[in-house]
Formats: C-alpha cells, sequence, structure tokens
C-alpha cells in the first residue's frame, strides 16, 4: 500500500496529539487496556507519557493509578515505566518485566493471572469491571474506522470494541505490508447464541484482515516510529540442545508409531530458550510440511518457515530478535501467505487447539514426581511471569509436553521436587515432562508408575537419590497409595532451600 501518510482518514486528522496531551486524557483510577504481546505491538509513547503525568501528580500529593489490560507482556516503556512510578493498581494477564515482578511480589500491585484465552470473553461477560480507556499501536489508520493492525493483535478487537474512548498509535516502524497478514474474527457471540468457529487448518482465513473501531470513540492518534522490543536469543546452549533433542526424538518415534502424522500435527510452543531451541532442532529433523497453531512466533519458527519446513504458521504476535525482525521485513511478501495472525481469544481458543490436534510444548518452573506442573511460582509465594497460554495449550492439546532443566541456579534447586509448591497445571493436563536428563512419557501411566518413570528419566543424579529415598518411604508410609505422599515432608524441600539456600541435604542426613 503506497501511502504517505498513515491516517487515510482526513476527518480523523485534527485528533493527531503529542503523547503527553493523549496522557491527560486518562483519569485516575481508570482500567486501560493496551496492545501488546510479548513486547510486540505495544505502545511506545502515551504509556511513558502517563508515567510522567503520574509521577507529577503524585508529587502534588494525588494518589493516580490505573488498571491496566494488556494481551500479555509488554516492554519496558509500558510495565516498566508504569510500575516505576507505582502507577499500576491491577495488572492482568501475563507479565514478566522485573519491575512489575518487584512490586506483585512486595504485595503493592495487585496481579490476576488469567488464562490468556479467557481475558476477551471474561471483559465481555462483565467479569472483570468497566474498560475505560484503549490505548492500541497500529501500522495505519484507513478510512471508515478501520486499522491496520500492528506486530501483535492480543485482545485489541476487545478493547476497541469495548472501551468508552480510543488513543491509537499510529507507528511508522511497522511494516506496511503487514496488511492482509491478520485475520480479525468478529463472528463470536456470547453464550447461549454461540456457533462452532469455523477454522479447521491453521492457516484458514475466517475475519478481517482489519480492525475495526468507531471512529467516535477515537480521541487521540499519536505518532512514533520507535521498533519493538526484539529480544535476542540466546544461541542454544547444550542443556536446551540436550531437551530439544529428547522432544524431536520422541516426535520421531510417535511418527513411526503411526500416532501422528509424517508432517506431526500443529505445533505449539512457549517462549524462550529452550522452545527456540526445539525449533533450531526441527530445522535439522525429518518432518517436512510442518505447521503451527500457535500464540507467539519467535525466530526458530520464522527460520523453519524461510526453509520450507513449515508451510504455515497460526499466531497472535510475533516476536522476533532484531536480525529476525529484518529478515520478517526483508521477505514480508511471501511470510504474509503463511502466517496469520489473529486475537488471542482465537490463536488460544480451546475448541481449535482440540479440533486441530494441537502438540503443545510449554516450559515450566518445576514438576513433582506425579506430574503437577508450576509455571509461574517460585517456591510457592513469588510470581515469575504468569500461566500465559500455557493452560489454553495443555489442557486441550493431543500431546502436552513441558519442558526444563532439571536443575535451576546452579543445582541449589532441583526442578523436580517431592511436591510442587504451586500448581498451575495439574497430572491430568500433562502427559510429557522433558529435561536434558531425558523424556518421561506419561500416557497410559497410574500415578506411581508416574513418579518412578518421572524420577529415572528427568531427575538430576544429584537429587535422583533423595526423590527415590521420598518415593520409597512415602510407598511405605503414606495413608493412601493412590499418590503415596508423606505430608510433613512432601514441601520440606521448599523449606530447606528458602533457609539454607539449597534443596540438597547435608550428607549426614542423607
Ligand atoms: O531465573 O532469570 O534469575 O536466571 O526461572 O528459567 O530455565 O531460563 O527458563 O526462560 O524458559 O522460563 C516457566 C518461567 C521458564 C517460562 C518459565 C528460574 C531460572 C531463571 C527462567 P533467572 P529458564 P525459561 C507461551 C506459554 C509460563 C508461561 C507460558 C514461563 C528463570 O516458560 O513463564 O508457558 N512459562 N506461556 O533460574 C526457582 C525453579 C526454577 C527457577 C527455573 N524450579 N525454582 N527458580 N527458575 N526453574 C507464552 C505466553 O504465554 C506469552
Amino acid at each position: 500500500m503506497a501511502v504517505q501518510s498513515r491516517i487515510l482518514d482526513p476527518a480523523l486528522r485534527d485528533r493527531i496529539m503529542s503523547a503527553d496531551e493523549a496522557a491527560a486524557l486518562i483519569e485516575p483510577g481508570s482500567n486501560v487496556g493496551m496492545s501488546g504481546f510479548t513486547g510486540a505491538g505495544y505502545p511506545k509513547e502515551v504509556p511513558s507519557a502517563l508515567a510522567r503525568r503520574i509521577l507529577a501528580e503524585q508529587g502534588s500529593g494525588q494518589p493516580f493509578r490505573i488498571g491496566v489490560w494488556t494481551g500479555a507482556s509488554t516492554a519496558p516503556e509500558l510495565d516498566g515505566a508504569l510500575a516505576k512510578v507505582d502507577g499500576i493498581e491491577l495488572r492482568l494477564p501475563y507479565q514478566s518485566d522485573p519491575t512489575c515482578r518487584e512490586r506483585i511480589n512486595a504485595g503493592s500491585m495487585e496481579y490476576i493471572d488469567i488464562h490468556l484465552s479467557h481475558v476477551a470473553q471474561f471483559v465481555w461477560f462483565g467479569f472483570l469491571g468497566h474498560l475505560n480507556v484503549a490505548i492500541v499501536e497500529v501500522a495505519a489508520v484507513l478510512d471508515g474506522g478501520r486499522l491496520i493492525p500492528s506486530s501483535s493483535v492480543g485482545n485489541n478487537k476487545t478493547w476497541l470494541d469495548e472501551a468508552d474512548k480510543v488513543i491509537l498509535e499510529v507507528n511508522h516502524r511497522q511494516n506496511l505490508g503487514l496488511e492482509g497478514m491478520h485475520d480479525i474474527y468478529y463472528g463470536t457471540r456470547l453464550p447461549p447464541d454461540r456457533e462452532p468457529i469455523p477454522l479447521s487448518h491453521p492457516n484458514d482465513r475466517i475475519g478481517s484482515p482489519y480492525l475495526l473501531c468507531d471512529p467516535a470513540k477515537i480521541v487521540a492518534i499519536v505518532e512514533t516510529d520507535r521498533p519493538d522490543r526484539n529480544t535476542k536469543f540466546a544461541q542454544p546452549d547444550e542443556t536446551s540442545r540436550l531437551i530439544a533433542g529428547h522432544v524431536i526424538e520422541f516426535l520421531e518415534h510417535e511418527v513411526r508409531r503411526g500416532r501422528v502424522p509424517p508432517s506431526l500435527l500443529p505445533l505449539q510452543s512457549g517462549v524462550g530458550n529452550v522452545a527456540n531451541a526445539v525449533f533450531a532442532g526441527l530445522q535439522e529433523a525429518p518432518f517436512e510440511g510442518l505447521t503451527a497453531y500457535t500464540e507467539v512466533l519467535q525466530d526458530g519458527m520464522l527460520d523453519l518457515i524461510a526453509s520450507g519446513k513449515l508451510t504455515s504458521a497460526s499466531a497472535t504476535a510475533l516476536s522476533l530478535s532484531s536480525e529476525a525482525a529484518a529478515r520478517f521485513e526483508a521477505g514480508i511478501e511471501d511470510f504474509r501467505k503463511r502466517i496469520v495472525l489473529r486475537p488471542q481469544e482465537i490463536s488460544n481458543h480451546p475448541e481449535i487447539v482440540r479440533r486441530l490436534g494441537v502438540i503443545a510444548m510449554n516450559g515450566m518452573i518445576e514438576s513433582d514426581i506425579y506430574g503437577n506442573v508450576n509455571s509461574t511460582h517460585v517456591m510457592g509465594s513469588s510470581i515469575m511471569n504468569g500461566i500465559g497460554g500455557s493452560g489454553d495449550f495443555a489442557r486441550n492439546a493431543f500431546i502436552s509436553i513441558f519442558m526444563t532443566p532439571s536443575i535451576a541456579k546452579g543445582g541449589s534447586i532441583s526442578c523436580i521436587v517431592s511436591m510442587a509448591s504451586h500448581v498451575d497445571h495439574t497430572e491430568h493436563d500433562v502427559q510429557v515432562i522433558v529435561t536434558e536428563q531425558g523424556l518421561a512419557d506419561l500416557r497410559g501411566l497410574a500415578p506411581r508408575q508416574r513418579a518412578e518413570r518421572i524420577i529415572a528419566q528427568c531427575a538430576h543424579p544429584r537429587y535422583r537419590p533423595m526423590l527415590e529415598d521420598y518415593f520409597e518411604r512415602a510407598v511405605k508410609g503414606a495413608p493412601g497409595l493412590h499418590t503415596p505422599h508423606l505430608l510433613d515432608e512432601a514441601l520440606s524441600w521448599h523449606v530447606r532451600y528458602l533457609r539454607t539456600g539449597t534443596m540438597e541435604l547435608p550428607p549426614a542426613d542423607f
């Protein structure tokens, strides 16, 4: 699309203003729906301007805090800036900002960790209260309230529909070749009038390439040319490579057994270096014609598309390093045929995940010996990031895989523990656990069999004898033998870490 200006509706040009002027339109106590998903497509000017305003108001004795609703994690210019001035009363859903994390764990910011597919419908149902303002980054404003979305869709459709006032950030840095890559589904109705979502292949298009917004609600348009967060990925280390190797060997085995086709089933992967390593490993693996139905498209997946191994990918956001972002822009005409960006209630929709038979691969903090998985809390109490989309996919997947190094913090923590200190994914939603030590296929196993398999395959040798000892004594001493636990000891590993700095027992005790 050849446009000089990115604001094509002349009637809206008089709403162009500075970020400070736009921030002045937000009232204290507002709930603000912001665009942004894993560092892509978040507003880059107005949140920082709002943080400056909050600081000034606080300086003159006026309390000023807002509710911040997003797609998922954003960046220092949004979460970081607002958290630093203590401007966030309540945050939802997934976040990963260090200052937010600190505030949440200090008890000075409320945080509701919601499944990412639930957020939009909870707003539609009225479960979360009223949305006052939407601040949404777009690539361009067309006529009739049509907007070219940016590098993520997240909850933007819902924010634009539900908010009283809309502030748009038009980002000149976002490539106009994004036009046509999005698929915004406007067919969802509320129960009891819901209909099936007509999507049966990751590449299906069932909606509009544009976000729609009532122009009368647009109170401000702010222009920017700042890039997305573009986080750099580490080269896969030995641990990540080993984990990826186990996952790929397992998938090859599943193909040989005829349980999944040679092109596999649509892949979902969480964010982070391990997930990226799995996709790097798939580059060398003997699968062709792969597809992805996931929420975030990272570097590894982009490379698989470029090499032709991955034929199509559905996501809600691009989360690319700056090098991969440059490759993406250079090949955008081709990528547009293979990538579909959707609202997160569709990219993560349980109905579709189940229908497509997605192979879900997510990271975790710890698993217990029965396969209950903690994705979110360190030592039971401190939030790390949030559940994100892992629950949307894990419960509904064809196979749900969870991955972690077997130890953390230099070995002072075992990621396989007797009892998980917090549970996000119960044993019922977890079919495979993988560490660099090996892979535990838990399908068809009862709890005691699961424990034996997880300890043998996944525990680090430093902790394996302690886990074997716990399990043997639990089998002898627990009041019930279905899922044997010694309750006075089950969480003692975490208690010991908090008291002594390691989960390991002194040699005399073991
Ligand atoms: O801490 O950064 O201080 O060194 O946790 O651990 O091993 O680098 O792994 O980056 O893949 O993150 C579960 C957090 C794993 C992530 C989690 C410490 C460790 C390190 C990170 P440091 P790693 P990753 C799609 C799906 C939930 C959301 C999700 C996550 C830090 O995968 O947020 O899956 N998942 N979404 O030292 C104490 C343990 C620990 C531990 C690791 N047992 N105890 N600390 N760490 N294990 C994406 C979205 O939904 C958007």
